[in-house]
C-alpha cells in the first residue's frame, strides 16, 4: 500500500481556508515521495517561491479568443486537467471546491477515461452558499455524484450537503489539519510587546473579513472585556467589512484600543502572541484558524456554527455561544482572561487536542487511503 502516486491538484491558489489545506496536503504528499502537480491559475500561496522536491505546478491559461464574451476558464481548466492527467500519467486528481473544479475535472476524465480517479473535497462555502442556489444545484449534484471519493471537513457538512443535494452517497470525514513543525507556541514577547503592555489581554481576530464572518460582534465582545480588564484586539486580515469596523470602532471610542495588522504570512508566531482567538462566525465548515490558533496553545470563543463545535470543544478548548450571542461570549472571555488556572487548562487541552485528533500525519494517511482505495490498490 506504499506505492508512489501521481496526484494531480487544483484548488483557488489565493488566501483562504481551502487553498491552504490543498496546498499543505500537496507538500505532506510530496515528502511522502508521491508525485504532486498542482493545476491553477496561480502559484498556490502556501507554495511561496521555494523549491519543493516532487512538486510541480501547470499553470492554466485562458483562451480569450475574439468571439468570447466571457473567457471561457472552466474549459480552459478542465482541458489543463486532462494534458496533464495524460502527460504526467496521473493516478488521481484531487479537486478542493466543488465549483468548478469538480465539474472540471468530470469534464476531464470523460477525455482522459476512467483510469483517471477524481477525489472531490468539500469545503462549505461550496455546499452552504452555491448549492443553495437552484440554478447551479444540479451540476453541483453530478459533480459530487460522479466522483470516485467525495471527502467534506467536517460532519456538520457531510450532513448539509446530503441535506441540500439530496445526495445519498458516501461521503468521507477528512477534518483541516496543521503542520506541527509548523503551529506549535512561538516565543513571541518582541512582537506582542509592540501591541500590548505586559498586565494588557490580547484578543485576536483573522479572517477574510467578509460578512459571514460577524467581524461586528467581535468588537461588541470586546467592547464588553476592555470594560472589565484591560485588553487590546487585534485584527488580521483584510476584506469587504473591514471600512464597516474601522468607523464603528471610532463610534465606540476604541481607536487606541484596537490594531489592524493586515494579512500575515507567520500566523504561527502572530497567534502566538493572543491570549484568546474570536470567531463568532455566521457559518464555518470548519474553522482552519481556530486550529491553527489551538495548536499555538491558544483556546477560541466562537459561535455554535456549522463545524466549529467539532473543533472547539466548549469548557475545554474554548467556548462556544449561539451565533451572535454576544452576551454571553464577553462572559466567557472575562472568565478565561481572568482566570490564570482555567486558562492554563484550555492551554493545555488545547496543545494536546491539536496534536493528536488534527495532526498532519493523521490526516494526510486518510487522504492517502482514500486515494488507494479508489485506484482499488487498498
Ligand atoms: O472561510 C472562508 O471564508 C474561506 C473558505 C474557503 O473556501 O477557503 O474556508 C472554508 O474552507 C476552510 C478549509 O476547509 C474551512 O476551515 C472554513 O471553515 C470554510 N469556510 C466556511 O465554511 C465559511
Amino acid at each position: 500500500m506504499n506505492d508512489m502516486l501521481r496526484i494531480g491538484i487544483t484548488c483557488y491558489p489565493s488566501l483562504g481556508g481551502s487553498g491552504v489545506v490543498a496546498t499543505e496536503l500537496g507538500k505532506l504528499l510530496a515528502e511522502q515521495g508521491h508525485e504532486v502537480h498542482f493545476i491553477a491559475n496561480g502559484i498556490p500561496f502556501r507554495l511561496g517561491g521555494n523549491f519543493h522536491k516532487n512538486i510541480f505546478y501547470h499553470e492554466v491559461e485562458v483562451n480569450d479568443y475574439y468571439v468570447f464574451r466571457y473567457p471561457p476558464y472552466d474549459l480552459s481548466l478542465a482541458t489543463k486537467m486532462a494534458q496533464v492527467a495524460k502527460m504526467k500519467n496521473l493516478d488521481v486528481l484531487h479537486v478542493h471546491y466543488a465549483v468548478p473544479h469538480a465539474v472540471c475535472a468530470f469534464l476531464a476524465k470523460q477525455m482522459v477515461g476512467d483510469r483517471l480517479k477524481v477525489v472531490t473535497t468539500l469545503h462549505g462555502t461550496d455546499i452552504t452558499v452555491l448549492a443553495q442556489d437552484e440554478s447551479l444545484k444540479d451540476l453541483i449534484r453530478l459533480a459530487i455524484n460522479e466522483s470516485d471519493a467525495v471527502t467534506a471537513v467536517s460532519q456538520d457538512l457531510i450532513r448539509e450537503t446530503r441535506e441540500v443535494l439530496d445526495i445519498t452517497r458516501e461521503i468521507d470525514l477528512t477534518y483541516n489539519f496543521v503542520d506541527k513543525r509548523v503551529y506549535y507556541p512561538r516565543e513571541s514577547s518582541s512582537l506582542r510587546s509592540d501591541f500590548a503592555t505586559p498586565d494588557e489581554k490580547i484578543m485576536m481576530h483573522i479572517s477574510n473579513f467578509r460578512p459571514v464572518k460577524r467581524v461586528g460582534d467581535v468588537l461588541e465582545v470586546f467592547e464588553k472585556v476592555q470594560r472589565e480588564l484591560k485588553a487590546k484586539l487585534l485584527f488580521v486580515g483584510e476584506g469587504p467589512d473591514l471600512p464597516k469596523i474601522r468607523c464603528k470602532i471610532e463610534a465606540l471610542g476604541l481607536e487606541d484600543k484596537v490594531h489592524f495588522i493586515g494579512k500575515q504570512d507567520d500566523i504561527a508566531h502572530v497567534l502566538s502572541m493572543a491570549d484568546v482567538l474570536m470567531l463568532p462566525s455566521e457559518k464555518e465548515s470548519f474553522g482552519l484558524v481556530a486550529l491553527e490558533a489551538m495548536a499555538c496553545g491558544v483556546p477560541t470563543i466562537g459561535s455554535t456554527a456549522g463545524g466549529i463545535p467539532e473543533l472547539v470543544v466548549h469548557g475545554e478548548t474554548g467556548y462556544l455561544a449561539p451565533i451572535g450571542d454576544t452576551e454571553q461570549m464577553a462572559e466567557y472571555a472575562i472568565r478565561l482572561l481572568t482566570d490564570e488556572r482555567e486558562a492554563a487548562r484550555l492551554r493545555e487541552a488545547c496543545l494536546r487536542r491539536a496534536q493528536t485528533m488534527f495532526c498532519n500525519d493523521r490526516i494526510r494517511r486518510q487522504y492517502e487511503e482514500i486515494y488507494y482505495r479508489v485506484l482499488g490498490r487498498e
